[in-house]
């Protein structure tokens, strides 16, 4: 069954809502007319949805601009995942991801990834495929320069430890990306597993040290996105991305993750969500050790 919805118009399904954008406050489009449309019998059975162009090309040239603005003299303190055990000739030393900016009003990236984690288009289709109100738990900035090692695969619900539902991933392509500068990888069909307890990654490859194998059945797909797509997934898709490789493509991208309103619980880390009108909730830490007995000092940002 396909579910669509005109942003601004007529809305055609029951469980999509129809908003306007045309005036919302939080808008980064001022007048634009979005279709989309969610196969959820797809989104249930391989755990992802791919919305194309649900950013302009205008849109992401200013997230673009203002993240590579606030890194231009290196990693900034505060925001910057700044890790001691980056060697300083790794390419990920000078462009680490930055944490959270939307918690950063006080800097260049903040506003702009507070509107972008919360833009209006973004809540009925999370609404769709969570059933229920969506929170945003975390935004990212994701620069990925060409040489960038990957992230391996994994599953978020390993860090984010959300119940009793799971979280949902919100990664919008800032550059084209694809096989040629590290793009996403998914495992389809993944979407209904329980948390599989990570192996050890390889870290030539990856700057990440969790690796979840593919199971046997299943199999790894790459994701091809053109800048301003979005890829949704849920916590249990097994994904990550390879090596950057190419010679002068940035893979960069804005990453937000989601839980549902009625979440219980989940990691300090995420603790502090916000609802599509601004406000600020509150949820309890994730009690106990997780499936994988996971400390909170592992649990946290991913
Ligand atoms: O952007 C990537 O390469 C991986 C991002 C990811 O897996 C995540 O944020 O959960």
């Amino acid at each position: 069954m396909i579910f669509a919805g005109l942003v601004e118009g007529k809305a055609r399904s029951r469980s999509y809502e129809a908003i306007s954008i045309a005036n919302h406050p939080n808008s980064l489009q001022s007048r634009a007319m979005i279709q989309t449309e969610i196969d959820i019998e797809q989104f249930h059975r391989d755990g992802f949805h791919v919305g194309r162009r649900l950013f302009s090309g205008h849109e992401v040239a200013r997230l673009r601009d203002v993240s590579m603005e606030q890194a231009k003299d290196g990693p900034v303190e505060g925001l910057s995942d700044i890790r001691k055990d980056f060697d300083p000739a790794d390419p990920l030393s000078r462009y680490p991801r930055m944490m959270h900016p939307h918690q950063h009003p006080d800097k260049l990236v903040g506003e702009i990834s507070m509107r972008t984690m919360l833009d209006p288009r973004l809540e009925p289709i999370l609404r769709t495929l969570f059933g229920e109100a969506p929170f945003a738990v975390q935004s990212m900035f994701y620069f990925k320069p060409p040489g960038a090692r990957g992230q391996d695969l994994h599953q978020d619900n390993f860090y984010l430890r959300v119940k009793p539902g799971t979280c949902m991933g919100m990664w919008l392509a800032i550059d084209d990306a694809d096989r040629g500068n590290g793009g996403m990888v998914i495992v389809p069909g993944s979407g209904g597993m329980d948390v599989v307890c990570p192996e050890r990654a390889d870290s030539k490859t990856f700057f990440t040290t969790e690796h979840v194998a593919v199971p046997e059945g299943l199999k790894e797909e790459p994701i091809d996105l053109k800048a301003g797509d979005v890829l949704f997934f849920n916590g249990s898709v097994i994904h990550g991305s390879y090596p950057n490789t190419s010679e002068d493509r940035f893979r960069r991208a804005f990453i937000c993750h989601y839980v549902p309103a009625s979440t219980s619980e989940l990691s300090n880390w995420y603790r502090y969500p916000f609802s599509f009108d601004g406000r600020k909730h509150s949820i309890a830490d994730a009690t106990g050790g997780g499936p994988c007995g996971t400390p909170q000092a592992i649990a946290a940002p991913h």
